[in-house]
């Protein structure tokens, strides 16, 4: 039995070749929900989504978000209309008070659905109304998850990391802003000074998910600040690990990270970012997987391969390092 810790691209990237030393129906994925937001009233879920669809073989495989093929004419509308009303695109926060009224899971990260900021396809969109409207019938979002993944064919077992909010926020020197306005409207350019999981010391692990991390522990090569911090700021996780074989893979070559806006937001929390930086922010792992061309040394044991994930190939020689990883402690 093993547990994967995921955000949104690192790690599902190194999922795809999980199935060459671990049975999916043995397998068990935690996504990170510190991304998710509410837009236009419906529950958006970025990492959780992207590994749904991947593990029902519908994803956006270019993007690594969204469905493969899908359409925008919804979202297209929006912007028609938008702009017709005149209405400003770009990020549009619901007021202050709003922003903890209604359903509790979208707290702090609120958006008007009016020139939609973030594109959603037809058919992702389709996902949003029916896990929103499931949890207004009175579902958790593990329970709407158990039963996408039934609908879409998922084997493996995916659990949201909390059915709490948490909310990751971005406090910049002029502003906070989720990470979502960040990384989507502003490209990752304002300064960072600190990141915040609001909400992660009110909320609980998702049921499952403090048992399936007494499996060993895989931590794939996500931002360990926005993918997999949200996790590890939740009561329990840290305590759960520090009693579990974890191997955590290197989202860096050195100082060089693979995608995203790791080196910043790593900086912006006081770690080095680099591979170095990434060990000292996992204090609980056990051993590592890194490039065979970083020279960081390290005091746990190390399997060293080429780690860049540019498919399923290059994916499954990870997963077999991993796998070697874990026989190593
Ligand atoms: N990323 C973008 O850069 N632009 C988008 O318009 C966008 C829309 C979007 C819609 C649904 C979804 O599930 C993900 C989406 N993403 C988009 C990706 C997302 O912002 C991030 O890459 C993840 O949150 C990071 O894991």
């Amino acid at each position: 039995m093993v547990t994967f810790l995921s955000g949104g691209t690192g790690t599902p990237k190194l999922l795809d070749g999980a199935a060459v030393a671990y049975d999916p129906e043995e397998t068990t994925v935690i996504a990170n929900t510190g991304d998710d937001i509410e837009l236009g009233g419906l529950l958006v879920c970025p990492d959780l989504d992207t590994l749904l669809y991947q593990g029902g073989g519908v994803l956006n495989r270019d993007r690594w978000w969204g469905i493969g093929g899908d359409t925008t004419r919804t979202h297209d509308g929006l912007h028609d209309i938008g702009k017709a009303m005149g209405l400003e695109p770009g990020p549009r926060y619901l007021e202050d008070d709003a922003q903890t009224a209604g359903r509790s899971i979208a707290d702090w990260r609120r958006f008007s659905g009016a020139v939609e900021f973030m594109e959603i396809g037809d058919r992702d969109r389709s996902v949003h109304v029916t896990r929103t409207s499931l949890i207004d019938e009175g579902h958790t979002l593990s329970e709407v998850t158990e039963r996408l993944c039934e609908a879409f064919g998922v084997t493996l077992d995916l659990l949201p990391m909390s059915d709490d909010p948490v909310a990751s926020l971005v406090h910049t020197p002029e502003e906070v802003m989720h990470f979502q306005e960040y990384w989507v409207a502003r490209d990752g350019e304002p300064d960072v000074q600190n990141v915040e999981f609001r909400g992660s010391s009110t909320a609980d692990p998702a049921p499952g998910v403090l048992d399936a991390l007494e499996d060993d522990v895989v931590i794939g090569p996500s931002n360990p600040v926005t993918s997999i911090g949200p996790m590890l700021a939740l009561d329990g996780v840290g305590d759960a690990l520090a009693e579990s074989t974890v191997v955590a893979v290197s989202p860096f070559r050195g100082d060089e990270a693979f995608s995203g806006p790791v080196a910043e937001l790593m900086e912006a929390v006081g770690a080095e970012p680099s591979t170095a930086g990434m060990a000292t922010a996992y204090p609980f792992a056990d051993a590592f997987v890194v490039d065979e061309d970083d020279d960081a040394s390290f005091d746990r044991p190390v399997v060293r391969t080429d780690i860049e994930i540019d498919g399923r190939e290059d994916a499954a020689r990870v997963v077999q390092a991993v796998d070697r990883a874990l026989d190593e402690v």
